[in-house]
């Protein structure tokens, strides 16, 4: 492509950036402007090694021309209908195919546009169950801090992240939070799951002792991307899944980042040995080339839901675009792609090689803790003195004017590339990373 025909813009001023730096971006624009496989380009034609899919998300890498060809194809076909009270066939094609890929007995899919509308649908389906099944008492969300469930009110309020949450007052009330499972002391450096916490998944005991039958469901990552990586302690989502049966809460699993190959198996669950009740999922499911989420749930609570009402609408949610067909047709073309190229399969083929390639940054300046899981690392650094976030945030930006895409979050740089990486292009992410480190430190 010639690079002189991809556009430029020359004023930044209008598109207010989603959690962004405005100002100093507006100031510094770093632009991306096309992407094939592994690799971003500048505007310039620079080319940025993506070490994060993007946002966790283009799992299958970028530009593949089978996604790209049946998006084409289906907007000619039809480029929308309705599926309230009316459906398409691709609609329930992919729901089909989601259905095939999440363990058994979660077969029934409801499609949103994102990771957040999936998480506020997870949340809406509990509450919904819990009324239909005779328990309309259940009506407290149990989060946990430190945890990403998207920007939605009710992913918000059950999220953990303390600055998402302090511009907006009161939020959901009747939601209450597990500990996080970050022990440092115990923990630093592990090679995938750490060996200590699984007994913080008992405080769901005291939040028990608390709200009596109240509680309506848990949610949690299975594995915590957006923090920071935090990978689940040995035996701490067993517990956990225990804990909710004993006591009649569902248990929700955001697969929005674990979701579709990323830890080895198709979602999550699997890897971790422990079924959701609920599980919801984006991000991967298109392989990010149309916004899609969806949210699938175990039959019986489906059923409950359904049954619960004699006539009529039984579930009163969804989004004008739940199914919509360029984005059930990006899927169908993702899904292809995992389940014939063995997306799962290639991330366990290289995630010991990755995982040593990560630890290897064990002995760089100021690094105080790697993790490590699947195809997903998070290096945390020590904080400049009184300048928390400043030195992960220069490392940022000279990863990516040295040719590397990172994601920092806090002093934490997260590492999550496409699933198609090969050993070369692991090599040149932690070259690239310890150098920035290093000369950050000097
Ligand atoms: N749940 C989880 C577990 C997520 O990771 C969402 C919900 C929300 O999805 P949407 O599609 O509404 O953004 C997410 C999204 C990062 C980062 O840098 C992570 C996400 C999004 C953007 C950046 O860690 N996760
Ligand atoms: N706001 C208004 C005024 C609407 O009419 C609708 C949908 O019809 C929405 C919000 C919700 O939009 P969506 O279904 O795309 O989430």
């Amino acid at each position: 492509m010639n690079e002189l025909s991809i556009p430029r813009p020359n004023n930044l001023d209008a598109f207010w950036m989603p959690y962004s730096d405005n100002k100093y971006f507006k100031d510094t624009p770093r632009l991306l402007a096309r992407a094939e496989g592994m690799l971003y380009f500048t505007p310039e034609g620079r080319e940025i090694l993506d070490g994060t899919a993007g946002l966790w998300c283009c799992n299958a890498g970028h530009g593949r021309r089978e996604i790209v060809e049946a998006i084409q194809k289906q907007a000619a076909i039809l480029d929308f209908a309705p599926t309230f009270q009316l459906g398409h066939p691709i609609a329930f094609e992919a729901a089909a195919r989601v259905a095939e890929l999440t363990p058994e007995g979660l077969d029934r899919v409801f499609f949103t546009n994102s990771g957040s509308e999936s998480a506020d649908t997870a949340l809406k389906i509990a509450l919904a169950y819990q009324r239909a099944r005779g328990q309309a008492q259940r009506v407290r969300l149990v989060g946990r801090e430190r945890g990403y469930h998207g920007v939605g009110f009710g992913g918000m309020s059950v999220g953990g992240i303390g600055t998402n949450r302090k511009q907006f007052g009161a939020m959901l009330p009747y939601v209450d939070h597990l500990p996080h499972t970050h022990l440092p002391e115990h923990n630093a450096f592990s090679k995938g799951l750490p060996a200590h916490g699984a007994h913080l998944a008992d405080d769901l005991e005291h939040l028990v002792a608390l709200h009596g039958d109240t509680i309506a469901a848990v949610m949690v990552e299975p594995l915590a991307g957006s923090t920071g990586v935090l990978v689940p302690p040995v035996g701490y989502l067993q517990r956990l899944r225990d804990l909710c049966d004993k006591h009649g809460i569902l248990l929700i699993y955001d697969e929005v980042i674990t979701g579709f190959g990323r830890l080895g198996t198709h979602f999550g669950a699997e890897r971790l040995g422990v079924v959701p009740d609920i599980m919801t999922m984006a991000k991967g499911l298109t392989n990010a080339a149309v916004p899609m989420g969806a949210v699938a749930v175990n039959n019986e609570i489906y059923d409950t839901i359904i049954r619960g009402t004699a006539a009529g609408i039984e579930f009163f949610h969804g989004y004008t675009y739940s199914g919509h067909p360029l984005a059930a047709a990006a899927a169908l073309a993702a899904i292809d792609i995992h389940v014939r190229d063995d997306l799962p399969g290639r991330v366990r083929a290289i995630e010991d090689y990755w995982q040593e390639a990560a630890h290897s940054l064990r002995s760089a300046p100021n690094v105080i803790d790697i993790r490590n899981h699947g195809l997903i690392a998070g290096i945390e650094l020590a904080p400049l003195p009184g300048k928390p976030n400043e030195r992960a945030m220069r490392i940022f930006r000279r990863c990516f004017d040295d040719g590397l895409l990172v994601r920092v979050t806090g002093d934490i740089v997260a590492l999550s590339p496409p699933l198609i990486i090969e050993k070369h292009h692991v090599d040149r992410i932690f070259t690239t990373l310890g150098d920035a480190i290093h000369k950050e430190a000097a």
